[in-house]
């Protein structure tokens, strides 16, 4: 691994903004991808915070230090993901579900929707089922994020909810999030799932041009 990119690893492992910021700046600087920094030294780090949580190495508060040190990270680096301003391709709002604090996920997402030329709404954490509805008028697809096992279940509440507003039929929902799998969308029936941003701007992007 590139030496600034392990830096930024670390800094957010260990919940450095600081160190992160410089490390950002540094990378670009450098000539390093944003994909490069954003894959192996931010996307990595989040997963080994995620790993030594689960294996009781470290706790909440600094897990919420990592994910402070990552936002840092993820703000330098905006500009950069989204240098490829073409002409809006669709509107897409995002959000993560009630009882969900996690935002990461979802900021990503959108904002590689945004440099992939999606106008975008962020409708934010915690959001209701019914927020989502109260959305649903002005958008072409919706996209969920859920991070834990206990609020994948209000993925299919807001899909019910949308149904029961009659708004399913004009707007796609796609779904995503670490415990969200390809399954579980069809199962709900959500329109789509994608496992990283990447792959959410393809899905988006797909459904839109399905619709027309
Ligand atoms: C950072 C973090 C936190 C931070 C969140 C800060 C923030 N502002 O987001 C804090 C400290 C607040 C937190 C709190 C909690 N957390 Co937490 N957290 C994490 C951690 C380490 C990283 C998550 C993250 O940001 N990853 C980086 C982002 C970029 O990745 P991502 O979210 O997966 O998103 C990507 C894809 O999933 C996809 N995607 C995401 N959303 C969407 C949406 C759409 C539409 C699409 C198409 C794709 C898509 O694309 C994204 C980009 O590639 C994970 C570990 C992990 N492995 O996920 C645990 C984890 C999710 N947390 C966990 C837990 C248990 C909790 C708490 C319950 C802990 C507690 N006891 O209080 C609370 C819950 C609070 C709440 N009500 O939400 C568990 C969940 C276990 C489970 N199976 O349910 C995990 C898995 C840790 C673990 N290994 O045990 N957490």
């Amino acid at each position: 691994m590139n030496e600034i990119v392990q830096q930024i690893f670390q800094g957010i492992v260990e919940g450095q903004q600081d160190i992160v910021a410089a490390g950002v700046d540094a990378a670009l600087e450098a000539g390093v991808p944003a994909r490069t920094i954003l894959d192996e030294g931010m996307l990595a780090a989040m997963a080994e915070v995620g790993r030594q949580f689960e294996e009781g190495e470290c706790y909440v508060p600094e897990m919420m230090v990592s994910a402070r040190a990552m936002k840092t990270g993820l703000a330098k680096l905006k500009p950069s993901l989204k240098q490829t301003n073409v002409q809006t391709a669709g509107t897409v709002a995002v959000g993560t579900v009630k009882g969900d604090l996690h935002d990461m996920g979802k900021n990503l997402v959108g904002m590689m929707l945004e440099g992939a030329g999606f106008t975008v709404k962020d409708l934010g954490v915690d959001v209701s089922p019914e927020a989502f509805v109260a959305a649903a008028d002005d958008v072409d697809v919706i996209g969920l994020s859920a991070l834990l096992t206990t609020t994948m279940g209000q993925m299919k509440t807001t899909l019910d909810a949308l149904d029961a507003a009659g708004k399913r039929p004009k707007v796609k929902v796609i779904i995503g999030g670490a415990p969200v799998t390809e399954d579980f969308a069809r199962h709900i029936g959500a329109d789509g799932y994608a496992a990283d941003a990447s792959r959410a701007v393809a899905l988006a992007k797909s459904l839109i041009s399905l619709s027309d």
